[in-house]
């Protein structure tokens, strides 16, 4: 097995969690993280690391870190990705996965793209597989995100559609959300820190 824990610096009395933002390409992964930096932009001394893009696709990953409070006396960083979402990225994405604790998956509402979210999520868990972790273990939430566009009159899968089709099986907490307007953004995020944090703390307890 691959070792599932969080990086651990006992000197520095640091844990760090990794969360990945995965699913099909121009979902919102990077929307999402845009959102999430403008809201703590005053908390966070870094800036957001966005590398290699070709216009607006991510092509590597965009990361940025954030502090989530305590575990015993540990204090934890949580590192946020995304992957580059279209297929042909793959070794990338796998690579940007390696070591993940928890993930989010942005599923794209838009009728069009209901068949990229299932490629996109079956590649996920082939993914996870390669690194022996199993989809049904890791902590993970669903997003099914840009419900605004419902507003506009763009046809959007139905909710009981996505949860038949995405979550039959993996019975992930979801959330509806608009990564543009931040709608559910910030509440996608505490979820997946606070499962994260507390799948961290029982393996090392
Ligand atoms: N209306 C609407 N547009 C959105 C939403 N989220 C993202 N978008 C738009 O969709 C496009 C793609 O968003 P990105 O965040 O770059 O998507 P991504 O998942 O990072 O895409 P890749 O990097 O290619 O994997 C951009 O034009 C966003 O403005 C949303 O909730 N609602
Ligand atoms: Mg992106």
């Amino acid at each position: 097995m691959e070792a599932a824990l969080a990086l651990i610096n006992i000197k520095k009395k640091e844990i760090q969690a990794k969360i990945v933002y995965y699913g099909p390409g121009r979902g919102g992964k990077t929307t999402n993280l845009e959102h999430i930096f403008s809201k703590f932009k005053d908390n966070i001394k870094s800036e957001m690391i966005t590398i290699k893009t070709n216009g607006d696709r991510t092509l590597f990953f965009d990361f940025l870190p954030l502090n989530a409070g305590k575990i015993k006396d540990y204090s934890v960083k949580i590192q946020l990705y995304t992957v580059p979402g279209q297929v042909i990225y793959n070794e990338t994405r796998r690579l940007v996965l390696r070591g993940a604790d928890g993930i989010v998956f942005v599923a794209d509402s838009m009728s069009l793209r209901k068949e990229k979210n299932l490629i996109s999520l079956k590649n996920l868990q082939e993914n996870l597989s390669t690194y022996k972790k199993s989809i049904f273990k890791i902590p993970l939430v669903i997003q099914y995100n840009k419900r605004d566009l419902e507003a506009e009159g763009i046809p959007l899968i139905p909710i009981e559609v996505l949860e038949q089709s995405l979550n039959n099986k993996l019975k992930a907490p979801t959330f509806e959300a608009s990564a543009v307007s931040g709608e559910n953004v910030m509440q996608t995020l505490k979820k997946i820190i606070s499962l994260t944090v507390a799948s961290l703390a029982k393996e090392i307890a």
